[in-house]
C-alpha cells in the first residue's frame, strides 16, 4: 500500500478485491487485455494501479501472468468481448497481439507482489498441473473519480 499511495494520489481508496482461480487443467486463459478496459466502464482515472498476490507458487506451468513492461506508456487499446459476460476475462484486444514484443513471463513465490499500472498489457495461460493456481488481486485508484458509462460501483472508502 505505502508504495503504491506513492503513485495513486493524492488520496487513495480501493477499487475492487477479487480472488482468481484457475483449477487444475484449466485450460481457460485471460487473453491479452489492460484492466483499464473493464475499470473505464465503471469510473475514470488517470491512475490505477494494481496488487496481484499469488496464493502458490506459480510460473508458466500453472498459468502465471505474463506482463508487456512499459506497456502503461501507450493508452487504452481498443478490446473486444471475447467470452460471455461472465466479468472476468471476457476483453482481448481487438487488433491482436502483433505489438506485443517484450512480453515475459513472471513467475513468483506464494505471497510475493507483482505491482502493475492498469493500462498495462498483460494475460495468464491454463494451468497444467494438479493443483489448483489462485491470485488474489487489489486494485487502486483515486479516492475521487469521474464516473464511467455503464454500472457505477461505490467506492468504500478512502485511505486514512
Ligand atoms: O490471475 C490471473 O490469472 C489474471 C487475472 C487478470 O488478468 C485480471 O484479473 O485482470
Amino acid at each position: 500500500m505505502t508504495l503504491i499511495e506513492d503513485i495513486v494520489k493524492p488520496e487513495i481508496a480501493i477499487y475492487s478485491a477479487k480472488l482468481f482461480e484457475k483449477n487444475p487443467h484449466d485450460t481457460q486463459i485471460c487473453h491479452w487485455h489492460q484492466d483499464d478496459a473493464y475499470y473505464t466502464q465503471h469510473s475514470v482515472c488517470d491512475c490505477r494501479m494494481s496488487a496481484w498476490i499469488p496464493l502458490q507458487e506459480c510460473d508458466e506451468k500453472n498459468g502465471c501472468v505474463w506482463v508487456v513492461p512499459g506497456s502503461h506508456k501507450h493508452g487504452l487499446r481498443s478490446a473486444n468481448m471475447i467470452g460471455d459476460d461472465t466479468g472476468h476475462c471476457e476483453l482481448a484486444f481487438a487488433h491482436g497481439t502483433a505489438d506485443l514484443e517484450g512480453a515475459v513471463p513472471v513467475p513468483m513465490k506464494a505471497g510475493t507482489v507483482l505491482l502493475f499500472h492498469a493500462l498495462t498489457a498483460h494475460r495468464s495461460l491454463g494451468n497444467h498441473t494438479n493443483r489448483p493456481r489462485r491470485s488474489f488481486i487489489i486494485s487502486y485508484q483515486d479516492a475521487v473519480t469521474k464516473r464511467g458509462n455503464k454500472d457505477q460501483h461505490t467506492i468504500l472508502r478512502a485511505a486514512e
